[in-house]
């Protein structure tokens, strides 16, 4: 009887954890836009490397990761909503950080971000 209850209680968890894998599907964004780049041409700091970042209604998306002028990166594919703005942060300190630029994202494609002096080139794609 033991045993039987177990298999039992063994199948429906199996069950349960399948029953839950749509719920999750329907939980993920809709096929998205990725960044899948970024360019530095210009950097923002005068001396040592900047600290890029990439933000989405308040949250950092990307980075910072340490960019000078001529790098380019690819990024690992990062979720970037469709019609949201995109904010290109650069993080210093003691002094606040500097805000690079903002663009709304429409689709795919390439968006400059050359505010303070700087110049970056975010590429967009389908996800
Ligand atoms: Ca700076
Ligand atoms: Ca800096
Ligand atoms: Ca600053």
């Amino acid at each position: 009887m033991l045993s039987a209850g177990r298999i039992l209680a063994a199948a429906g968890l199996g069950l349960s954890t399948i029953a839950f894998a749509p719920v999750a599907a329907d939980a993920t964004p809709q096929a998205g836009l990725v960044i899948t780049h970024i360019k530095c041409n210009e950097q923002e700091d005068n001396t040592g490397a900047d600290d890029a970042y990439l933000v989405v209604d308040g949250s950092t998306i990307w980075g910072p990761v340490q960019m000078t002028t001529g790098d380019s990166k690819d990024v690992q594919n990062v979720a970037v909503p469709q019609g949201k703005v995109l904010t290109l942060m650069e993080g210093d300190w003691p002094d606040d950080d500097d805000n690079l630029g903002a663009k709304t994202i429409n689709g795919p494609g390439d968006y400059t971000f050359s505010d303070d002096g700087s110049n970056y080139v975010v590429t967009v794609a389908n996800g």
